[in-house]
């Protein structure tokens, strides 16, 4: 039923272990340059552990910490012991480097297969890696994971939507990683290239490294024909497979053996109320080369209350809602990207793609959205066209309460690179 019998491990065991691991864990930073000062100055022992809770006797640590000890300095193992680094994608600034050991690696693609079994990958099946490869996590992380549980991969890397396409079909490819601003392109190619996504032999996308909205996932299933499951993980936690959606695709299941999450109220730190939104916050338990307490992920959203029909026990997270850092504030209101996203995937005459732009009219912050239509909808008639215009805008504004300006574009003419979409361009600064 389970790849792992800890899937199923009732509460109270799975706390005994958790803090076992967390002693654990707090033994080896003691031996990290970082955790030794910090840790030894609040005199804190593995012995001060003796529940999971316990960890909030811990202080918080954040991307500055990791920035300020860069590169070595939460290593807690004799420099020889490590075989591999990667660096989180630096979406925003400056990018943070993770060490890991050969243990290290092991558990990681453990961690990535149990997700991979979980939303009914199996032996047998052809696995293409249709992500980045090199130091962004996605690559490898997904690559031994699957690997681990025994699919026959192809490590096809971003891009090449031509070439994409000839491997799915020559190996007859079940299941795909993909990120899924690529996916939604990836939807259009195919359109374009008369190819109907039923003739493929794909059941199974691992959609994640980026923020989505539910009306993503719902276009990408329809768009590619296949089941698309959620896939949440960060480079300072391993990379993917922290959180991931079973078959039953209601929130993502935080593997608790091996992490402890928190989400906690970003303003005070104080644990959120049950089921409420905050800030999730991440410690690792497995990890020997370079463990991390307290990770403030900047990521927004809360714990789903109740029991997964699944019946592993591990508590479920919901879909990411955007980070903290991601709010826009426009005319005194708070934005997130995702709730245009939502706005926009459900109207059917909009396309796969769309951007944001921040910019000056005067002393005022506008918000400009730039919208790709379909073609059938994208026609010479002025009067359709500024019709179409205008609905998108009071669309958005029933969303976000703020009217912003709607430029209609092409399908396929706001570029679109190979690693996460950018969504959101400020030119405040150079106007
Ligand atoms: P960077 O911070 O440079 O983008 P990473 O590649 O480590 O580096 O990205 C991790 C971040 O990506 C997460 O903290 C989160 O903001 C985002 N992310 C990853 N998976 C998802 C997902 N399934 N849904 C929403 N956001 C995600
Ligand atoms: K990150
Ligand atoms: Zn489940």
């Amino acid at each position: 039923m389970y790849y792992e019998a800890a899937e199923g491990l009732a509460r109270e065991s799975l706390e005994k272990l958790q803090t076992e691991r967390l002693k654990r864990t707090i033994a080896t930073c003691l031996r990290s340059p970082f955790y030794s000062g910090r840790l030894g100055a609040l005199g804190l022992t593995p012995d001060d552990f003796n529940s999971p809770a316990d960890i909030r006797k811990l202080p918080f640590t954040t991307k500055d910490d990791l920035r300020a000890n860069y590169p070595y300095g939460l290593l807690c193992q004799p420099m020889d012991h490590y075989v591999r680094l990667h660096a989180s994608s630096g979406t925003t600034g400056t990018p943070t480097a993770i060490f890991y050991t050969q243990n290290d690696l092991d558990s990681w693609a453990g961690l990535v297969a149990r997700c991979m079994y979980a939303v009914g990958l199996r032996k047998g099946d052809v696995f293409q890696n249709m992500s980045g490869y090199g130091l962004f996590t996605g690559g490898l992380g997904i690559h031994y994971g699957a690997e681990r549980l025994g699919l026959l991969t192809v490590p096809a890397g971003a891009g090449n939507s031509k070439r994409q396409l000839k491997l799915l079909r020559d190996f007859h490819v079940s299941g795909v990683h993909i990120i899924p601003s690529y996916a939604l392109h990836f939807a259009s190619f195919l359109k374009e290239e008369g190819v109907d996504p039923r003739s493929l032999n794909w059941r199974i996308a691992l959609i994640g490294a980026e923020p989505h909205t539910e009306e993503a996932r719902q276009r990408i299933q329809d768009l590619l024909g296949l089941k698309a499951f959620n896939s949440y993980g960060m480079t300072e936690m391993n990379g993917p497979g922290v959180a991931f959606e079973c078959e039953k695709q209601a929130g993502m299941h935080v593997w608790e053996d091996a992490y402890i999450a928190e989400i906690i109220n970003p303003e005070t730190g104080e644990p959120a109320a049950e089921g409420e939104m905050g800030e999730l916050v991440m410690t690792t338990l497995c990890r020997d080369g370079m463990p991390i307490l307290r990770y403030r992920t900047r990521d927004l959203t809360r714990f789903i209350p109740g029991a997964c029909a699944c019946g592993r026990t591990h508590r479920r997270i919901d879909r990411i809602t955007g980070r903290a850092d991601d709010m826009l504030i426009i005319k005194g209101c708070n934005i997130y990207p995702m709730q245009i996203e939502q706005a926009l995937m459900s109207m059917p005459e909009v396309a796969q793609n769309y951007l944001i732009e921040l910019f000056k009219e005067g002393e005022m912050d506008q918000l400009r959205v730039k919208v790709e239509i379909k073609d059938e909808f994208f026609v010479e008639d002025m009067r359709a066209l500024t019709g179409l215009q205008k609905k998108i805008a009071a669309r958005l504004r029933d969303e976000i309460l703020v009217t912003p300006r709607v430029e209609l574009v092409q399908h396929d003419s706001i570029p679109k690179g190979e690693g996460k979409a950018v969504r959101v361009v400020d030119l405040r600064a150079k106007q």
